[in-house]
């Protein structure tokens, strides 16, 4: 079934509507993509406001809470599941800090983003919450289990 294979780590990975409008797909896929992670599913999706809100449910008492879900509902999203040994902590870092006015250069959000509102994508931050978004987001199917033969060369 379709969390089965859990003894790998996945990261649920998201270009924001941001990331989108602006042309970063690419940019931002290939990060991962040249890091060496095992791209497991990709869509490009128009998430609904009750999606989003469970999506953050942590974050519901934050005055930036309402601002956020509707940031997140402006616009299609690339929805993404990563997999590979720490790929949740690695992922953070290829992403870099909430505040990409903070962020590290060579980073994404340091090298694409200036403002918190906006910072471009999503990564996971932690495996359990890695597990949890991949299941709200992806539906039974769109995942796809395959070997990369790259993976010799990688692990
Ligand atoms: P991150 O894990 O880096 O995405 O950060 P958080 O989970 O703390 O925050 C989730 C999203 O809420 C951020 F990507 C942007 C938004 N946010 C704000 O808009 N204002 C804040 O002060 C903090 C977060």
């Amino acid at each position: 079934s379709l969390h089965k294979s859990q003894e790998v780590e996945q990261t649920y990975i998201m270009i924001k509507p941001d990331g989108v409008q602006r042309g970063l797909v690419g940019e931002i896929i290939s990060r991962f993509e040249k890091k060496g992670f095992l791209l497991k599913g990709l869509k490009l999706f128009q998430c609904s406001k009750d999606l989003a809100q469970e999506h953050y449910k942590d974050l519901k008492d934050k005055p930036f809470f309402p601002k956020l879900t509707d940031y997140i509902t402006s616009g299609p999203v690339v929805c993404m599941a990563w997999e590979g040994d720490g790929a949740v902590a690695s992922a953070r870092k290829l992403i870099g800090a909430t505040n990409p006015l903070q962020a590290e250069p060579g980073t994404i959000r340091g090298d694409l983003a200036v403002q918190t509102g906006r910072n471009v994508v999503h990564g996971s931050d932690s495996p359990d919450n890695g597990k949890r978004e991949i299941a709200l987001w992806f539906k039974e199917g769109e995942l796809c289990q395959w070997e990369s033969v790259q993976t010799p060369w990688l692990t």
